[in-house]
């Protein structure tokens, strides 16, 4: 019977995994897939959370099941480290979810049932991902341009016209920060005019919030939400603690919804619970629990931000010199978080692979947490032998 099913392609991103592994070159460079590396290359268990696995070891006393929420003081110790100073009480509800991915699908799913005519605007280049997460919900992409590649410039204006023809009830998903292609970033003042547009044309938004920390600041990075949230009132939080915790394949996410009131907000969570319970029933318990270890006890939360700082200050350095070492990559420097998409053509790229063991997916996009200050000379090389 399974032959009625057509192939399907693999994920372009995940697949750099293995065929980097694969490549017996020394002096190979992977700039595939969005995982964080440190000097040594290698992605490691951040300190504050090894402490608070081994406090989980000793002290964790049972395994039974918390309910479709997940862990309560996670998603409640999460909340001044997204939203700041300003309390939403009760008009905020949610829930923890199987990683950015899981909130994204629940959130999808959450908008078809709301309004299945929902377009959803997307600027272009975008995770890859978005697209299959929100078709699966049956919802309709309105793609728009946010960045143009050979010019690496922010196309704001594009924005802007996009959400003003839009309808009522359509959803603008946003990324947070460190755009993910793109590295392109909205500015305060352009949140504060796309916020005023969506707040008067009645545009739900709902932002991706995969990096926070990994651009300008944990504060710095969630500009846009806050911004966005205390213009419109009301919108949708997809939160990943997987790139800032480094705890990628234990899948720690939360799904946050700002209500207009409190009687709107209870309902909105009984339908968040009954679309958890119908995809994945509960959310798996580690990393959330490790999380909420780490921001309830304020040494460890100490010490995660300063090795968070660590990070985003390495990324930082490795934009520095590479916009240093050719005016081509320039731009570079003024972007955030871990990537940014080179005009290069898939045939470029194959051939940074083929001739110089370098590794990145056929978009162009480049992770720049997969170079090391030593390694850049010869990417940099690289490139220009393109030209
Ligand atoms: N959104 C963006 C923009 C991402 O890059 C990622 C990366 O994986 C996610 C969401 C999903 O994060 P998670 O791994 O927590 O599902
Ligand atoms: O964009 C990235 O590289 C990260 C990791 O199916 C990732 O977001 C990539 C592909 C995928 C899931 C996560």
């Amino acid at each position: 019977l399974f032959e009625a099913l057509a192939p399907q392609p693999a994920d372009a991103l995940l697949a750099l995994i293995g065929a980097f592994r694969n490549d017996p070159r020394t002096g190979k460079i992977d700039v595939g897939v969005g995982v964080y590396r440190d000097l040594e290359g290698r992605t490691p268990v951040m300190r504050a959370v090894k402490e608070a696995e081994r406090r989980l070891l000793e002290e964790q006393e049972s395994k039974g099941y918390l309910g479709p929420e997940g862990d309560a003081g996670f998603f409640e110790a999460l909340k001044p480290i997204i939203f700041g100073a300003t309390d939403h009480a009760d008009r905020l509800t949610g829930l923890q979810t199987p990683g950015g991915t899981g909130a994204l699908r629940l959130a999808a799913e959450l908008i078809a049932r709301l309004n299945p005519q929902a377009r959803i605007l997307l600027g272009e280049p975008t995770w890859p991902n978005h697209h299959p997460i929100l078709k699966a919900a049956g919802l309709e992409l309105a793609p728009y341009e946010h960045f143009d590649v050979p010019s690496q410039r922010l196309n704001f204006a594009q924005a802007l016209e996009t959400f003003n023809q839009a309808k009522r009830g359509d959803v603008a998903l946003l990324h947070g920060c460190c755009h993910n292609p793109v590295g392109a970033d909205f500015d305060a003042a352009q949140w504060q005019a796309l916020a005023v547009v969506m707040r008067d044309r009645g545009i739900l938004p709902l932002i991706d919030l995969a990096y926070q920390g990994l651009g300008r600041g944990l504060d710095e990075d969630a500009q846009g939400v806050r911004i966005v949230l205390d213009v419109v009132g009301e919108g949708l939080l997809a939160y990943s603690c997987d790139k800032n915790f480094g705890l990628y394949r234990e899948r720690v996410g939360a799904l946050y919804a700002l209500s207009r009131t409190a009687d709107t907000a209870a309902i909105v969570q009984s339908n968040l619970l009954s679309l958890a319970r119908a995809n994945w029933s509960m959310p798996p318990d580690h990393g959330a629990a490790v999380v909420r270890v780490i921001l309830t006890d304020p040494a460890l939360t100490e010490d995660w931000k300063a090795e968070l700082t660590e990070m985003r200050e390495r990324i930082r350095s490795v934009r520095d010199l590479l916009a240093a070492a050719d005016p081509a990559l320039a731009p570079l420097k003024g972007q955030q978080g871990m990537f940014s998409t080179l005009p290069l053509t898939p045939q470029q790229v194959a051939r940074l692979r083929e001739e110089r063991g370098i590794y990145m997916p056929p978009s162009g996009r480049i992770n720049i947490a997969g170079l090391t200050p030593d390694a850049v000379p010869a990417f940099v090389d690289a490139l220009a032998s393109l030209r």
